[in-house]
């Protein structure tokens, strides 16, 4: 992905740094050599500013004085943990998003790159999803609250490009996962969670309980691809309008469950609760516009990815968020 550079020098703000996306783009920057000459990195979490606090987000954006800022900082969890918060996901969120927005446009930041997520998409539509179709009726009520205050992300981007001129802009990224994940059964996505519970249940000899029928399919993106395309994004993609950021492939919940037991070296019993939810069946994006912009950018094939991230947790199990 070649860089034109052109806007340097460049002091860059990622907020949410602690979590899986964030960690991601520090390995990309810090490991992979991907900081370029003339751009200083800042990396912030919770700890240095609470974002939802005007305050505390004013003076940790006066103390690095950023010219971009890639704004990841967000309350998250997988599907059951957030439909039973709409409520505090829809305030949280909206705050940070609120602070992180307005106070860069005060201080002059010259790009903002903000997560959108494939929740957000109507229920009801056809597919694939484009960028175009995220505002085309309510999201699906599980995660309303969280999927609401994202899509505010997209309207204030436009208002700050209508009435600024601010090149405030937004990604889409679907279902992620990879080292540094939430690995707990109470509020991490789909693979991470599975990936704890069954290297729990190898441990003590137990069964694995995945939620639903497994039949739900999600598009799984690794979060080191993310990463990489995010950094492209901040760099070089000029327009306000959102993009959606995925591997184009969808996998039942089923096969990934098969995937994580062999990548793992389980053999025990995998146990389906179809008394819990499916949450959404699918939400199919398309990456047609990712792809007339990066044509030639590689995945990391899926399966490939998920062993990866297995073998993280293994190694990283006293640290791993489990
Ligand atoms: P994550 O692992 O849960 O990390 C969240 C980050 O936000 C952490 O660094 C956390 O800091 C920070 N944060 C939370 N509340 C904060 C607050 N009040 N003030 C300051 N920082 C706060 O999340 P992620 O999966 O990396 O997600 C990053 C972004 O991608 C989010 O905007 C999310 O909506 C979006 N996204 C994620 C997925 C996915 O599948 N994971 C998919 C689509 C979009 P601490 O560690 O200090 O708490
Ligand atoms: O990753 P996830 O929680 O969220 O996946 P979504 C939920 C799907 O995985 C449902 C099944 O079909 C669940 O029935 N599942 C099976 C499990 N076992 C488990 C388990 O142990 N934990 C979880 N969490 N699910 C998300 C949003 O929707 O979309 C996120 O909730 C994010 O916040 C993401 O925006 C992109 O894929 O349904």
């Amino acid at each position: 992905m070649a860089s034109e550079s052109n806007a340097l020098p460049r002091r860059v703000l990622v907020t949410g740094a602690s979590g899986l996306i964030g960690k991601a783009i520090q390995h990309v920057v810090l490991t992979e050599g991907g900081k370029l000459d003339g751009e200083e990195w800042f990396f912030i979490s919770s700890k240095d500013a609470d974002l939802r606090d005007v305050g505390q987000t004013r003076a940790v954006f006066e103390k690095h004085r950023p010219t971009d800022v890639i704004h990841l900082a967000a309350r998250v969890a997988g599907l059951f943990f957030l439909s039973k918060e709409n409520l505090q996901f829809l305030r949280d969120n909206v705050k940070i998003d609120d602070n992180v927005l307005h106070t860069a446009h005060q201080m002059d930041v010259t790009k903002v790159v903000s997560c959108l997520s494939s929740c957000i998409f109507p229920d009801k539509t056809t597919y694939p999803i484009d960028e175009t179709m995220i505002h085309n009726g309510p999201p699906h009520e599980s995660n309303f609250g969280y999927a609401y205050a994202k899509r505010m992300i997209d309207i204030q981007n436009r208002a700050y490009f209508r009435q600024h001129g601010r090149c405030y802009t937004s990604v889409v990224p679907t279902n992620v996962f990879g080292p540094h994940d939430n690995f707990t059964a109470e509020n991490g996505h789909v693979l991470s969670a599975v990936i704890g519970k069954t290297y729990k249940a190898k441990l003590e000899g137990t069964q694995v309980n995945v939620c639903g029928t497994g039949n739900p399919r999600r598009q799984f993106t690794y979060s080191l691809d993310l990463a990489r395309i995010m950094v492209w994004v901040m760099r070089e993609y000029k327009e306000i309008d959102p993009l959606i950021i995925s591997v184009e492939e969808e996998m039942a919940i089923k096969e990934a469950v098969e995937v994580i037991a062999e990548s793992l070296d389980f053999k025990g019993n995998i146990h389906y609760d179809t008394t819990m939810s499916d949450g959404q069946i699918r939400k199919t994006a398309t990456t047609a516009k990712l792809r007339r912009y990066l044509p030639d950018f590689t995945f990391t094939p899926v399966k490939e990815a998920i062993k990866m991230t297995c073998d993280w947790f293994v190694a990283n199990y006293d640290i791993a968020n489990k």
